[in-house]
């Protein structure tokens, strides 16, 4: 179903999911170029490789990340303390929020430098997002694919939602709790991505995931 926006005219898509709520916003402004707006987020984080542990093993994540926010966060054994909101962050989170009609407390930056970087299945469902969490995920660099996949109905299908500069897809209702979403490694060379997933922390987090 195709529905226009009240509030801007970009143009938004309802992507029918059996158990789950996607919104996608295919060209979202962010009033300024896509590549200016990447290279000045690429230029000014303090991008980290954190290590996890999983089973008792630790692994550095094969992506970088910073996480920016009002509260801290924990899972897979790190604490990640917030950086304190740039300008340039906050205009965005602004205007995502205005988009998706929900307000968000923190935001958690991916950078995936190439090809080989990637990010597990996993699903957003810590206790300290609440239970129908919307979490809006913004794209900015090479497009790369989104992998969506129900946790128990064998017979749906993977969804893949190729994710372009500027695209903006909003996680709400049971897709955390029914699907497992992730980014896969790619074969051919890919340049960097940078994904923002803007969420709300209700509560300082004192989870467990594994990703
Ligand atoms: O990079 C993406 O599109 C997904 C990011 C994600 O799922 C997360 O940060 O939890
Ligand atoms: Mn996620």
């Amino acid at each position: 179903m195709i529905m226009q926006n009240q509030l801007t005219d970009v143009e938004t898509e309802r992507l029918p999911l059996v158990d789950g709520d996607l919104v996608l916003w295919r060209q979202v402004d962010l009033g300024r170029p896509y590549d200016v707006l990447m290279q000045a987020i690429l230029d000014d984080t303090p991008w980290r490789q954190e290590e996890i542990t999983v089973y008792g093993k630790p692994y550095l994540q094969p992506r970088l990340s910073a996480w920016y926010g009002d509260l801290a966060y924990s899972y897979s054994g790190i604490m990640l303390e917030p950086l304190p909101w740039t300008q340039t962050l906050l205009d965005i989170k602004l205007r995502v929020e205005k988009l998706v009609q929900h307000s968000f407390n923190s935001v958690l930056l991916n950078l995936y430098r190439d090809q080989q970087d990637s990010m597990g299945m996993h699903s957003d469902d810590e206790r300290e997002l609440g239970s129908e969490p919307a979490i809006a995920s913004l794209s900015l660099g090479e497009e790369r694919t989104f992998l969506l996949r129900h946790k128990s109905r064998r017979d749906l299908k993977t969804v893949k939602l190729v994710l372009p500069a500027g695209s903006l897809l909003l996680m709400q209702g049971q897709t955390q709790k029914y699907w497992r979403h992730g980014i896969n490694r790619e074969r051919q060379v890919c340049a960097p991505r940078i994904n923002l997933t803007f969420r709300t922390i209700h509560r300082p987090a004192m989870t467990e995931r594994n990703r």
